[in-house]
């Protein structure tokens, strides 16, 4: 039998095993940095309202999953106000730019945790008891404890949505994969600062017989989520 989203390239997941204790939801990088007026983003001249395009339809997902019982996990980028954990050329490439990371904007500085383009956006704010990851690079496995929260948990599906699609979501995606997550990415809960990119980010997952995962728009994972 089993439970499975109607999804492409093929049904999610790929053993029916869908359910609560072993199914994660995870946010990544909803941030002011990421889709607010003067944040990261918004200051290299990209078009926020790609970014901005997931909002409504993760208020809408968060809703469901929480109150049917699902782990929801969000995660930010930032770096540490010293800066010792930015690596060099990470900074120099966004001063090329004209968005330096740790440089002032109008949010505060660019991409330093506890600044306010740094926090959450307050729509998709997280909720008590929700794990929040502080990463320093695109991956959200990458020097944080998110393979041993979701382990711990028995997460063996991991639903991916979030900003942006082809950098932090597509490097935690595959980051994901290779740890043997079942991945399912949410084609409306997810954009990027470039719609080629985003279409190509998509299309890469499914390749292959679904290479990285499975696609999926966020109402077909509620249908089969509250049936
Ligand atoms: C980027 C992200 N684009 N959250 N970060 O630098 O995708």
């Amino acid at each position: 039998m089993g439970r499975y989203v109607n999804s492409d390239p093929y049904p999610y997941p790929f053993n029916g095993d869908l359910r609560p204790g072993n199914t994660a939801l995870i946010v990544i990088d909803m941030q002011t940095d990421f889709c607010g007026e003067g944040g990261y983003v918004d200051k290299m001249g990209y078009d926020l309202s790609l970014t901005r395009a997931p909002i409504a339809p993760l208020q809408r997902l968060l809703s469901v999953m929480r109150d049917l019982g699902y782990s929801i996990l969000h995660t930010r980028e930032g770096h540490r106000p010293d800066l010792s954990d930015l690596p060099e050329n990470k900074q120099w490439r966004s001063r090329q730019i004209g968005a330096g990371i740790g440089d002032p904007g109008p949010c505060g500085r660019i991409l330093v945790r506890g600044e306010p383009g740094w926090e959450i956006i307050p729509e998709l704010a997280p909720l008590p008891g929700e794990a929040v990851i502080d990463k320093p690079g695109k991956g959200a496995f990458f020097a944080t404890d998110l393979d041993l929260l979701l382990r711990r948990q028995g997460v063996q599906n991991l639903i991916l949505s979030g900003i942006t699609t082809d950098v932090c979501v597509h490097t935690t995606l595959r980051e994901a994969n290779d740890r043997g997550y079942e991945c399912l990415m949410l084609s409306d809960c997810t954009g990027a600062t470039d719609y080629g990119n985003y279409q190509a980010a998509l299309k890469m997952i499914k390749m292959q017989g679904g290479v990285f995962g499975a696609v999926a728009a966020s109402a077909d994972l509620i249908e089969t989520l509250q049936a």
